[in-house]
């Protein structure tokens, strides 16, 4: 039923290559309806004993992984000495050991089994090459309550446990939950929670400094940055001169933007124009503006040096380098080849239109430039 295409040995892939892999196995799945709302203090308690319960007997009968109360319930722990007001479920934690993938998937399902054996029902589930990254259970003997559980992976990255959902690539130092302390929910001392030690460092590391203050959900910003790496945009990035914009270069670009997320382009400055040897009718600036009109082009920018390429591809973060094949094999091109992971394209030019043949047939008014 699940495919099993994790590499057994896995090694720092190229920018290009990772966005490759997830695009191409992440798989998520839905159990609708999902009633998300906010939870009554009350229920969480006895959903977070059921599943704490569950979880201590699952590991107590040999599956090799710890769990721990993941950074929203920790924080309505540290902070509220209960739930956060509003908090819509119980983020649990599993930390499991990648001995192979099968062992991995064989034991992630192991405890799911347990979960839904015990009236916890299955809402959400995502996989990342075959591997079981999430599972969301609603607690039907308790209203309905959500327990959210993600499984990160030690072993496949030095030193950091691994997550991968839609929000992009989670690498969780293991140092920050090495180690545990077992404490009970304040005011119940029949629940027993794993929290990372110190809670401190695990709250700053996810809500910066400020993890004291009390915000608004609307106060929190965009998703954090540090737990989680953005999914990988490919970027990519092309050159040109683009004098009197036409078909050719869109036709170009619209290649270019569909090898990736988002497209940069360096439009050649006047003054690096003369350098080559050519001669725009129109400005650096007015042939900038074309570009940045065309729909699908995210950046422009002036390219003013002829040996800028590895500056620009680490300061875009690019993918791919992409340019007509009038340059195949240009030495000024091959010379990046690969540099930083960077792919380089060579697309195939659009015949029978140019700049030069447009210049033909236009007269050369003064306002193009
Ligand atoms: N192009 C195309 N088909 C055409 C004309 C141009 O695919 N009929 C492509 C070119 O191959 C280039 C891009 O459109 O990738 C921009 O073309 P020019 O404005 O002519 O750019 P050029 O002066 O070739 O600049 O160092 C490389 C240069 O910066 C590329």
């Amino acid at each position: 039923m699940y495919s099993y295409t994790f590499p057994e040995s896995f090694i720092e892939p190229a920018r290009a290559d990772v966005h490759k892999m997830i695009s191409n196995h992440f798989v998520a799945r839905h159990q609708p309806p999902l009633d998300i709302r906010p939870l009554d203090p009350f229920n969480p308690r006895i959903s977070l004993e059921r599943a704490a319960g569950l979880l201590s007997r699952a590991l107590a009968s040999g599956v090799p992984a710890d769990w721990w109360i993941g950074v929203g319930t920790a924080l309505g722990l540290a902070r509220e000495r209960g739930f956060i007001e509003g908090d819509t479920d119980i983020d649990i934690r599993i930390g499991l050991a990648y001995a192979g993938k099968d062992a991995a998937f064989a034991y992630a399902r192991e405890i799911v089994d347990r979960f839904e054996a015990n009236g916890f029902r299955l809402i959400r589930e995502t996989f990342w090459n075959g591997l079981l990254m999430q599972t969301a259970f609603a607690d039907e003997t308790n209203d309905g309550v959500i327990v959210d559980i993600y499984y990160f992976y030690s072993g496949i990255y030095e030193e950091v446990f691994v997550n991968f959902n839609e929000h992009g690539f989670r690498r969780k130092p293991e140092r920050l939950v090495r180690n545990k302390s077992r404490v009970t929910w304040p005011g119940h001392p029949e629940i027993g929670v794993y929290v990372p030690s110190p809670v401190e460092d695990y709250l700053e590391w996810r809500f910066g400094p400020e993890w004291r203050i009390k915000k608004k959900n609307s106060e929190l910003g965009p998703i954090d940055t540090k737990c989680i790496e953005k999914l990988p945009l490919a970027t990519v990035l092309t050159y040109g001169t683009f004098d009197l914009f036409h078909f050719g270069h869109k036709r170009l670009l619209n290649r270019a933007r569909a090898l990736g997320d988002q497209l940069v382009v360096g439009v050649v400055s006047d003054a690096l124009c003369r350098v080559k040897g050519k001669s725009p009718w129109q400005n650096e600036d007015r042939r900038a503006e074309a570009v940045r009109r065309f729909p699908g082009v995210d950046m422009v920018f002036i390219q003013r040096t002829l040996d800028q390429k590895e500056f620009d591809i680490d300061r875009y973060g690019a993918s791919f380098l992409v340019v007509g094949d009038d340059w195949a094999n240009h030495p000024r091109f091959e010379a990046v080849r690969n540099y930083h992971g960077v792919e380089l394209v060579y697309l195939p030019r659009t015949p029978l239109i140019s700049t030069a043949l447009k210049k033909i047939f236009l007269p050369k008014p003064s306002a193009t430039r």
